[in-house]
């Protein structure tokens, strides 16, 4: 069946080639050559993360690594790269839309600029607990989001977890809605958070996650906000000294592949792929769990002051940004963000 599957597109897409050069009549030689498509052949491959190799991100592309090795018997050599040493996340993007990088994971927020539809993970307080997240992730709206990427010359394989998103900077605790007030932010690349911190008051300033830790250090930005492993494992609290645990949005990383890569490989080599990115990240997110809690005793240790951030303060966020979220999601697509919340109402049930 895969075999007879993969030799029909061999062929249609010879054909097509065929068609728009060199005419028709090599149509005939070229399907005798098609068995080679449903094995597995020897290549070599880059997978680019953002995060170091002790994140669970880092943990989680080595573990893919050793699957996949394994499940091509060692015909797939994976080189890994670190540190967004291939690129920032958008760089990233660039980067597998033209096949000069393989795979990669970044977070999903970034990908709005092309696929809008993504922003529905951004409204802030969407979800209370990661389970809530990876229901909506694994399920039915994940997969339509994945969907859309063809259309970017992507291949979305599935979700990876960045994890919920606190605030970090150097002048004050954040402790109440007026604490935002005036304070420089780093936010990602992303419509949903900007428009969300200069409601709140702040001065956002969206910027590559690589110049974060110099924009903090040279005081350029008051702050940002990412989850603990990141900011523990990147020594953000070496030029921050406040924590301020919001929780305010969780945001989902994506594996992807370039779609050039993708259309030279056979359905046997595309499903190691697939199932090693699900297996391996199914072991990052147990790895992100623990490191989420770990990272937090570790920051206490290292100086930074921590506080709360009370569940009444929650509510008065979420009602001074409610008119952001309802112009976002309208634009998201209202319908699509309904969904989303109908399959985390059935989580709580
Ligand atoms: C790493 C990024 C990063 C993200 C950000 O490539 O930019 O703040 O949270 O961790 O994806």
């Amino acid at each position: 069946m895969k075999n007879a599957f993969n030799k029909r597109m061999y062929i249609v897409l010879i054909s097509s080639l065929l068609l728009a050069g060199c005419g028709s009549n090599k149509a005939e030689e070229v399907s005798s050559t098609t068995e080679s498509t449903g094995e597995i052949q020897e290549r070599k491959f880059k997978l680019g993360v953002g995060l170091n190799e002790n994140h669970s991100e880092g943990l989680g592309a080595k573990k893919f690594k050793e699957i996949v090795e394994e499940k091509s018997e060692g015909k797939f050599d994976v080189s890994l790269y670190f540190n967004n040493q291939l690129g920032d996340d958008l760089q990233t993007v660039n980067n597998l839309k033209a096949g000069t990088q393989e795979l990669g994971v970044i977070s999903t927020s970034p990908l709005t600029s092309m696929v809008k539809e993504f922003g529905v993970f951004d409204l802030p307080f969407a979800f209370n607990t990661e389970e809530e997240a990876y229901a909506v992730l694994d399920g039915s709206v994940g997969t339509q989001l994945l969907e859309k990427l063809p259309d970017q010359k992507l291949i979305g394989l599935g979700y990876w977890e960045n994890g919920f998103r606190n605030m970090t900077n150097s002048k004050h605790p954040i402790e109440t809605l007026e604490d935002f007030k005036g304070l420089k932010i780093r936010t990602m690349p992303n419509e949903v958070h900007l428009d969300v911190f200069n409601k709140l008051g702040s001065n956002p300033l969206p910027m590559a996650f690589s110049e974060v830790f110099t924009a903090m250090e040279t005081k350029t930005i008051d702050g940002q906000e990412n989850p603990l492993p990141t900011i523990e494992l990147n020594k953000f609290n070496e030029v921050q000294t406040y924590l301020s645990m919001t929780n305010h949005v969780y945001t989902p990383f994506i594996f992807m592949a370039s779609e050039k890569f993708w259309n030279e490989l056979s359905e046997d080599e595309r499903t190691i792929i697939q199932e090693a990115v699900i297996e391996s990240g199914k072991y990052q997110r147990e790895q992100n769990l623990e490191q989420n809690k770990a990272s937090l005793e570790k920051l206490k240790e290292l100086g930074m002051k921590v506080n709360e951030f009370s569940d009444e303060e929650k509510e008065k966020v979420k009602e001074a940004i409610a008119p952001v979220i309802e112009k976002h999601s309208a634009q998201i697509g209202q319908e699509l963000v309904d969904e989303m919340y109908a399959e985390i109402e059935k989580m709580r049930q």
